[in-house]
């Protein structure tokens, strides 16, 4: 297996439906495929408690939720996830692969909610300092098509949303999308095969760049 002294930290993220989970194979895969060790994990959650939290997040509640209220309770699973999974995981060398991080939140929180944006990075900050992902692979599909992918389950708190916060929602990741380099924009309204060959692309591009001890 290759080792390097660090892992890297890679991100998906997206809107909802955009195919985060079903790409997380396919990158999971490429790495491996390269002989990399693959931590793959998701957010909220990650760790017992940062799943509990999840579950306070996602589910159904009679109380309006304050937005910034919303935000801490994210950074509270962040925090425990980074402490407890993604450092140790990557000083030991292994490769994070993560569904998303804090991108989702200046998305969601920031971009969807209002939250001012220099608050989520101060807690950002506070709970990662230093730590941000050295490749995020930004899936952008428009939210009506997206949903249709998902409209056999159930919709969790935030997918009760109205279509006016996913447009803030996926502006908001556009913008991020254009102040940092780390983040690929790809095209995820178009068929599966062709998002997965684009994937594999970026991703071998970052390989053959920062894939070496
Ligand atoms: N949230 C937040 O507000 N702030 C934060 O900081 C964080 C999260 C971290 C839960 O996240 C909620 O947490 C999320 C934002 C909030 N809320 N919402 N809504 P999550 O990641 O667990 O939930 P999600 O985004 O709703 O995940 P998802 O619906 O499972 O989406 P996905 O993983 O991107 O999609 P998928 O499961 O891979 O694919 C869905 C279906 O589409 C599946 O049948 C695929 O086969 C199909 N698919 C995928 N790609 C394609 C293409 N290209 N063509 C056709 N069909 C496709």
């Amino acid at each position: 297996m290759t080792r390097l002294s660090r892992g890297r930290f890679i991100t998906i993220e997206g809107g909802e439906g955009a195919g985060k989970s079903t790409n997380a194979e396919v990158v999971r895969s490429v790495l491996e495929r390269y002989g990399f060790g693959v931590l793959a994990t998701r957010e909220p959650g990650g760790t017992p408690l940062a799943e509990e939290i999840r579950s306070v997040l996602l589910g159904p509640r009679d109380e309006a939720v304050d937005p910034m209220a919303e935000t801490m309770l994210i950074f509270a699973a962040r925090a425990q996830h980074v402490a407890r999974v993604i450092e140790p995981a990557l000083r030991a060398g292994r490769w994070v692969l993560c569904e998303r991080f804090t991108d989702s939140t200046f998305a969601y929180q920031a971009g969807g909610r209002g939250v001012a944006a220099e608050a989520v990075a101060k807690l950002a900050e506070l709970a990662h300092p230093g730590l941000w992902p050295d490749l995020t692979l930004y899936l952008d599909a428009a939210p009506d098509a997206a949903m249709t992918r998902i409209s056999t389950r159930s919709l969790d708190r935030f997918e009760r949303e109205r279509r006016d916060f996913f447009d803030r929602v996926r502006e908001a990741y556009a913008v991020r999308a254009r102040e940092r380099p780390q983040i690929v924009r790809i095209d995820a309204n178009r068929d599966l095969a062709s998002v997965q060959r684009e994937i594999v692309r970026a991703v071998e591009g970052f390989l053959s760049v920062h894939g070496k001890a």
